[in-house]
């Protein structure tokens, strides 16, 4: 036992009318929800680098956290792990996620990194023994060091590719042993910061090469877990291949892998992509894709990806609404890829931060539920398609041709009346629920 959260005790829920900051008031983990337990529908994870290894610095200013962890040594990596899994147990949370690069030192050279980074896995599934938590996926960060600074897989260095291929390769072995139920690739660096210097074509095709590497490993090695990509426009690099969830679909497809990957979609990427998040839920489940979900929000001021704490229900409930909608989650669940602000020091402050966003998930959650109950939208779009319901809608689709049609139009003289989209109808709908 570590003594870093001192006498903070395990998290309960209280219901809405508690007014203890360390209590949930939306998030019952036994709460039955449209016939499943709400822990299962939100399965929630913490994400450990932010937690646990982001120092709490900005372009202006470094480390304003100074755990008593940081350092390289394999001795607070594993300090690191103990406190994290205090953590977990404190929120009583079902998952966590992890990149390499957070819970081991690395070595110096590849041997070492690969050689630190299995006796941490060693010591986490020994910790998982005694705990609930369960890996939610892990990944490999494949954008902090120097070496990756011009991309991974998309690098002009075929060494690098290597390097990256290698480092995935440890990733995946890693998540397959903690019986990870994903595995996440997020092209951080895949990307570029000038097309002068690009060759766009030649790099797609190894990004195209290097994923499906990473499918034919999955299968050599019977990982049953999903393979996600998560997309983002651009930070760090002005311009990041896996842009948004449709262009990441296009890519998949070019490269024979829609069937194989799917994806895992963030608020704050969304958000930097010029798209709301249930945009990009939608799309993906359109596309057959969906797979998980990073959960946080922007700042709507900064147009960065500040990666803070959820606090806006309405955002968080029309997210959950395409998500059960569209059966819930299998494999993917809701990883709080966020973190506090730089001023908020204390071991409390990390506790309140999941919390909040663990109790506006819920609330979103029970609202996106008694929407989908209540059915008011679904009703709406059915009404709204209805037109579709008639043969000869239907014929368009299966058995006419463009000459046809416009033969029937001129016949029928079809002549099509607006009909109101009724928006602020819907809205006001939706503002009844949240
Ligand atoms: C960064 C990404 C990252 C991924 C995992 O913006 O969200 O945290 O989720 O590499
Ligand atoms: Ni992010
Ligand atoms: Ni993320």
């Amino acid at each position: 036992m570590t003594d870093f959260f001192g006498d903070i005790p395990q998290i309960k829920y209280e219901g809405a009318d508690s007014t203890n900051p360390l209590a949930f008031r939306h998030y019952n983990p036994d709460e039955i929800i449209m016939g499943k337990r709400m822990e299962d529908h939100l399965r929630f994870a913490v994400a450990y680098w932010h937690s646990f290894a982001w120092p709490g610095g900005d372009p202006f200013g470094g480390e304003t956290f100074q755990r008593p962890w940081f350092g390289d040594t394999m001795e607070l990596a594993k300090m690191k792990a103990d406190v994290a899994f205090e953590m977990f147990n404190i929120l009583d949370v079902p998952f966590y996620c992890f990149h390499d690069a957070d819970m081991r030192p690395e070595g110096a050279n590849f041997a070492e990194s690969k050689r630190n980074l299995e006796e941490m896995v060693d010591y986490l599934a020994l910790k998982m023994e005694s705990s609930r938590t369960e890996l939610l996926w892990g990944t490999a960060n494949l954008f902090s060091n120097r070496r990756f600074m011009s991309g991974a897989s998309t690098n002009p260095d075929p060494d690098v590719f290597a390097y990256s291929a290698a480092t995935v390769k440890t990733c995946i072995d890693a998540t397959h042993k903690l019986g990870g139920q994903n595995y996440v690739l997020w092209g951080g660096r895949e990307g570029y910061e000038t097309l002068l210097n690009t060759d766009m074509g030649t790099e797609l095709d190894h990004m195209g090469r290097f994923l499906n590497m990473v499918v034919e490993y999955k299968h050599k090695i019977g990982f049953k877990g999903a393979i996600l990509v998560e997309p983002k426009p651009q930070e760090p690099s002005k311009h990041q291949y896996d842009f948004d969830a449709a262009t990441c679909y296009s890519f998949l497809q070019k490269y024979g892998l829609e069937n194989e990957v799917q994806l895992n979609l963030e608020q704050g990427h969304a958000i930097l992509a010029g798209h709301s998040f249930e945009h990009e839920i939608a799309t993906a489940i359109a596309m057959g894709a969906f797979g998980s979900i990073d959960m946080n929000r922007n700042d709507y001021q900064s147009g960065w990806d500040t990666d803070q704490f959820p606090n806006n229900t309405p955002e968080v409930a029309l997210a959950y609404y395409h998500i059960l909608k569209a059966g819930g989650f299998d494999k993917g669940g809701t990883n709080f890829d966020a973190k506090l602000r730089r001023q908020s020091l204390d071991p409390v402050d990390l506790i309140a931060a999941h919390v909040g966003g663990m109790d506006i998930c819920a609330r979103g959650l029970k609202a996106a539920a008694a929407m989908v109950e209540d059915g008011g939208l679904e009703d709406a779009l059915n009404e709204r398609y209805a037109g579709w319901q008639t043969k000869s809608a239907t014929d368009m689709l299966t058995a006419e041709t463009l000459d046809d049609i416009a033969a029937r139009v001129l016949k029928e003289n079809i002549n099509p009346e607006p009909r109101s989209g009724r928006q602020e109808i819907l809205e006001n709908y939706v503002n009844r629920f949240v």
